[in-house]
């Protein structure tokens, strides 16, 4: 039998100030082990994060007495495993070097036999700093290698190690050391399986064929019976396999007839199978299983009079993908849990997205992000973790890099989720357009196309070749390219919106195939901001606040945002709120010009899902896991089908968009209205709701009413109903917010307790209500919509449900708010 044991427990670390070992944990990270120790306040608060460099430049020990199990002891081999480590770390077991290590992104293996004691054992990790370690590299080098987001003096692209850690235009510098991921003792006399892999090489609704893979490492020579059992396909199949010493590889063809495909949320269900593989010899018997959805994926790249498409298709079918970019939910990304990141990715679902992009920037996310996304059907867009730096391509550089790239692609290509693999993160074109090439050795760029043309696609070919290798986001190329962005081909990153000051409208003339960044900034929720600052602290630039805002353009551009569009509020509560409306309808505004504009544009990912710390950011979510009110506008224009109102000079225009298969009938409501509640204008249209398609569906001419009313005091509304049920809705206003003469709200509302032990808040208005939001401020929770547009005399159902932490309260108060309050 296998053996093996977890040395997670009991690990120590030496503080030099005390000369103390102390209680450390793994997995964890230096950061976390001093702050547990209560020797470091909490990095994220006030702006204690610079007073923590010190921590970055020290070497940092970790000890563990360890004694095997006596069953473990016996075999002949001995596996000591170090899953992660971060990141430059000698490793000794009773006093002898066994182990130096240089990258986080791949485990560290080495056979410990000879060193072993049946006792008491010293296991013992020397963690040198990340900074100093390349800082001799660099002056050798002759040139710095740029690294525009890197507040720790810019090493970063020499060290593989995940490129945020040094600081990024959304999250602190906290250079972190640690043994990040579990250590085991792996234990065997004949054979040991080191990889199970189960992919998806073609599927239709007739037939699967699955490959199976099976990596072995064996110390003997024999014949292994291996069974591949699976319920659901009735599959139970048993091959014998000669292993000889060494590394061996088992693959083997699987066809499930009939199967039932998964598909990405909305466009079906996300049926798994669960395989178990028994592996037998005459000592040995091992049992692995592994979850598997069986689909097809191509991202068709078909030549057309625009370009060329960038198009996701799953099982055939083109598939528009909505959703936004993730990044590590945690500058420590050891405290996150499985819960943690349940409750993030089915936020993501909760909000109508079907995918999420691993952007380069972060790490490899564990196997349970992968899982939760091939359960609840969200796609994955994979990047390799390379981002916004040049690196390095020296052999020594490229065999680490290899060694991960060999490991994660092993490890993520049996998820059906996963879609693509990606290079990295805009070096392309950084190098291209950010006058880097003008200041940089061409050879930089030799390195670049070493590692990114011919690297990454050589070994994504021969591990995974049922995906696409997109070399870089954005791209529009296989091949090395020759400038930068193309509109018509590949994916784009639009950020003439918050980068170069742009208004909406420029969304409107910058839709490519597939728009994989854009975004918009805002604060983060008041719980939040009280979470890391003082009450005093808390006016728009305090130095703490501007501590926790890390853009270049700073709070200045968001302020800058909120006056172009708003009334800017005085206090500083108001600001907070305003940047976070001003935040969705720009999104909402960008989203829909890029669903109008399908199946031109099959993709649409904002800029960002999440955040790693509480601070002003891009995101949608904020680091407690609070709702901005962007998350709640997302889903409504995220929306299966939804109807936008464009409007041109003479025109108001419906557009009826519908990301499904499916064609049916529905009624169109068409109106003009004042904030009061007088209808101006409504019609009523019967459509067919073509599938996978956008079209205008209906136009309104302005001229007749435009000299009639006051376009500052009237909205456009747009509903779509099929039989009773609403689909979608919309308004649209001809002027800017901050020109707009709101009515004063005029509204009831009433709230209880349900069976549920949810909280039911009823909502009548009388007047138009622009974003209304209710709050609570006694107890956390998340509502069932927020930030809606209300029509005058229309009511409002929506439910509070209180997280789990929040105690149950009888008694408990909502404010309901809107825009007016706010300015
Ligand atoms: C994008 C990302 C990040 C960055 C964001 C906001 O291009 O790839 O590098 O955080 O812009 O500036």
């Amino acid at each position: 039998m296998n053996k093996k044991q977890s040395l997670n427990k009991k690990w120590v670390f030496f503080l030099e100030a005390e000369k103390k070992w102390k209680k450390a944990n793994v997995p964890g990270f230096i950061h976390t082990d001093l702050l547990n120790n209560k020797l470091i306040p909490d990095p994220f608060f006030g702006k204690n994060e610079t007073e923590l460099e010190w921590i970055q430049d020290k070497e940092w020990l970790y000890k563990l007495h360890f004694k095997p199990d006596t069953e473990i002891f016996k075999q002949n081999k001995i596996y000591l495993n170090f899953t992660g480590l971060d990141t430059y770390a000698d490793i000794f077991l009773n006093d002898t070097k066994i182990l130096s290590a240089n990258n986080m992104f791949h485990p560290w293996n080495v056979e410990v036999k000879s060193l072993l004691k049946s006792n008491q054992n010293e296991l013992l990790v020397k963690f040198r700093s990340p900074m100093k370690e390349v800082s001799s590299k660099m002056e050798w080098l002759g040139y710095k290698l740029p690294a525009d987001n890197d507040q720790a003096g810019g090493t970063s692209p020499h060290t593989r190690k995940a490129p945020y850690h040094y600081g990024w235009d959304w999250g602190p510098s906290l250079v972190t050391s640690g043994i990040w991921q579990g250590v085991e003792l792996i234990g065997y006399s004949d054979w040991h399986i080191e990889n199970l892999m189960i992919t998806n090489q073609k599927c239709d609704k007739n037939s699967a064929l699955l490959n199976i893979e099976l990596i072995l490492d064996s110390e003997v020579e024999e014949t292994i019976e291996i069974n591949i059992f699976e319920p659901k396909s009735k599959t139970d199949k048993t091959i014998s396999f000669g292993i000889k010493k060494g590394e061996n590889i088992f693959i083997s063809d699987l066809e499930i007839l009939n199967p039932e495909l998964w598909w990405p949320v909305g466009h079906g269900e996300q049926p798994l199978y669960l395989f178990t593989i028994s592996v037998v010899s005459s000592k040995n018997s091992v049992v692995k299983r592994k979850k598997i959805g069986i689909r097809s994926v191509l991202i068709n790249r078909q030549k057309d009079s625009r370009g060329e498409s960038f198009e996701i298709q799953v099982n055939d079918l083109p598939i528009f993908s909505k959703g936004a970019n993730w990044i590590p939910a945690d500058s420590f990304t050891t405290r996150l849990t499985k819960d943690d990141y349940k409750r993030l990715i089915t936020a993501a679902l909760d909000a109508n997205m079907n995918t999420l992009r691993i952007w380069g920037g972060g790490i490899y996310e564990p196997d349970c992000f992968y899982e939760l996304c091939d359960e609840l059907g969200i796609l994955v867009w994979q990047d390799f973790m390379f981002a916004c730096s040049m690196y390095p391509a020296e052999d020594s550089f490229l065999e680490s890099v290899e060694k991960e790239v060999r490991y994660q692609v092993r490890r993520l290509k049996s998820f059906a989720s996963v879609i693509l693999w990606c290079g990295n993160n805009e070096i392309a074109s950084a190098w291209i357009s950010w006058g880097w090439k003008e200041e940089l050795p061409k050879t930089v760029w030799l390195d670049y196309k070493k590692l990114f043309h011919e690297l990454l696609p050589k070994l994504c070919d021969e591990l995974d070749p049922t995906r696409l290798y997109w070399p870089s986001s954005p791209g529009h190329d296989l091949n090395l390219p020759k400038v930068d962005q193309i509109y018509g081909r590949g994916d784009n990153h639009y950020w003439g919106v918050w980068h170069s000051g742009e208004g909406f409208e420029a969304f409107e003339d910058n839709v490519g195939r597939f728009m994989s960044e854009y975004g918009m900034q805002s604060f983060p929720n008041k719980k939040t901001i009280d979470s890391f600052s003082k009450k005093e602290d808390q006016t728009i630039d305090s130095e703490v606040m501007n501590s926790h805002q890390k853009a270049s353009l700073g709070t200045a551009n968001l302020l800058m945002y909120i006056e172009k569009y708003y009334k800017m509020p005085a206090s500083f509560n108001s600001i907070v709120e305003l940047s976070q409306i001003m935040q969705a309808e720009a999104i909402k505004y960008a989203v829909e010009v890029h669903r109008r504009n399908m199946p031109f544009c099959m993709g649409t990912l904002y800029w960002q899902f999440n955040d790693c710390w509480p601070g002003i950011s891009w995101s949608s979510i904020d680091y407690r896991g609070e709702w901005k009110a962007l998350h709640y506008v997302a889903k409504h224009f995220y929306s299966p089908v939804l109807i936008s109102i464009k409007k041109t000079k003479t025109d108001l225009e419906c557009f009826l968009v519908n990301d499904q298969n499916t064609k049916f009938k529905a009624t169109l409501i068409f109106g003009i209205c004042s904030f009061e509640g007088t209808i101006l204008v409504e019609e009523h249209k019967q459509i067919i709701v073509e599938p996978i398609n956008s079209i205008n569906v209906f136009s309104f001419n302005m001229g007749s009413i435009l000299s009639e009313i006051d376009l500052a005091k009237s909205f456009v509304y747009c509903e779509l109903y099929k039989k009773n049920e609403i689909l979608s809705k919309n308004e649209l206003f001809f002027v800017k917010p901050k020109t707009l003469k709101l009515a004063q709200p005029d509204f009831e509302f009433s709230s209880h307790k349900n069976n549920e032990g949810t909280y039911i808040i009823s909502l009548t208005t009388k007047t138009f209500l622009y974003r209304t939001f209710v709050q609570c401020d006694a107890i956390e929770g998340s509502f069932s919509e927020n930030y809606f547009n209300m029509r005058p005399g229309t009511t409002k159902e929506i439910e509070f449900r209180t997280s789990l932490n929040s105690g149950d309260q009888e008694k408990v108060s909502f404010k309901v708010l809107s825009l007016y309050d706010l300015q």
